[in-house]
């Protein structure tokens, strides 16, 4: 049976800075974060553009090629392989009423000139994969913006960056709020119906984050089989979230283990190791935690995977199949529970 690969971003080691207090631990340098991914059983780095090429929009095509060189080196240096690089569209003062669906067409530009040198420094990286988590794509008040319109806009940005590159493959990452009132492309529904609007609906499909799924009130493990059903699933950011508040990036299982068994059983029955794409962590530690325990998140929710795993490849076959044929759900449930508890 194949295994599973596991990948976080650098941003998954942090200072522990919130909305409401500044950082509260040291900078792990990105050598040091680097140094972690083997010895934590993780083998993908994900990226931003700007984690790979600092300060990206200052750069020169010569300088971004050089840079991202250096960093390709680093990972085959340390035995790892970059997942995918996303453009973070969400920082820049440009940006501040969204990217491809701002009403600015000069924004608009801006966000697919950037979206385009991510996709080079992806390709120089060697992957092919590149993320839209769409940040601030929607509204705070809804009379800001046309959604027709929007989604329209978005369409073309797509095109543009399959355009692009003939290898890139884009993966939608969806998320119905936060920073934004309402976003767009809130769910997989909303990214997989997008994907068949553009020029090659064969290479755009999406990532699915729990606490992103959880937000939008639905279950990430139904969200991961509607992917899946239409072989779009490309990449997963597990953590969990604790009811309908800010985005928590909490450990994978921590909230809710039986949901998080159902996402793994979903990934199991989709065959998703066998495909070779990661398994992601977009998990956060929490604000206490001290500098040097501060990756341990990040271990902890791979070891909950993998027991997960575990769990969902020796629950009783026939007892599952039996309570089905006999449409016996609460004995299912009941067995569920059990084997959840049992040591
Ligand atoms: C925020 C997102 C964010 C993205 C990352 C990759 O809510 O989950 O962490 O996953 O920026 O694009
Ligand atoms: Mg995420």
């Amino acid at each position: 049976m194949a295994d599973y690969r596991f990948s976080f971003g650098p941003w998954n080691i942090h200072e522990g800075a919130d909305p409401f207090g500044p950082p509260v631990r040291a900078t792990v340098e990105f050598g040091q974060k680097l140094g972690l991914y083997r010895q934590m059983g993780f083998e993908g780095v994900q990226f931003h553009d700007d984690d790979a090429v600092a300060n990206v929009e200052e750069k020169s095509f010569d300088q971004i090629q050089k840079e991202a060189s250096a960093m390709k080196k680093l990972l085959d240096d340390q035995g790892l392989v970059a997942e995918f690089v996303a453009p973070r569209l969400w920082e820049t003062p440009l940006g501040v009423d969204g990217g491809y669906t701002a009403n600015d067409p000069a924004a608009r530009r801006w966000a697919i000139e950037r979206s385009k040198r991510a996709i080079d420094i992806a390709n120089l990286l060697g992957t092919n994969l590149m993320v839209l988590w769409l940040a601030r794509e929607g509204t705070y008040i809804r009379e800001s913006k046309n959604a027709i319109e929007a989604y329209h806009h978005l369409r073309d940005a797509l095109n543009q960056l399959l355009e692009h590159s003939p290898q890139i493959e884009l993966a939608i990452e969806p998320k119905p709020n936060e920073p934004m009132d309402q976003a767009y492309v809130p769910t997989i529904g909303h990214a997989v119906a997008m994907s068949y609007q553009t020029c090659d609906p064969r290479r755009v499909g999406g990532l699915i984050e729990s606490a992103h799924a959880l937000l939008a009130g639905l279950d990430p493990a139904d969200e991961m089989g509607f992917a899946l059903a239409h072989d779009k699933l490309w990449s997963v950011h597990l953590n969990d979230q604790n009811g309908l508040k800010f985005d928590q990036d909490k450990s994978f299982g921590s909230v809710n283990l039986r949901c998080a068994f159902n996402q793994v059983r979903m990934l199991e029955l989709g065959g998703y190791a066998q495909t070779g794409r990661f398994v992601g962590l977009d998990v956060k530690a929490m604000r206490t935690q001290k500098v040097e325990q501060a990756h341990l998140h990040l271990q902890n929710s791979r070891a909950v995977f993998l027991t997960l795993v575990d769990k969902v490849r020796t629950f009783p076959q026939e007892i599952q199949q039996q309570c089905v044929a006999d449409r016996n759900y609460e004995a299912l449930e009941m067995a569920v529970l059990e084997h959840l508890l049992a040591k």
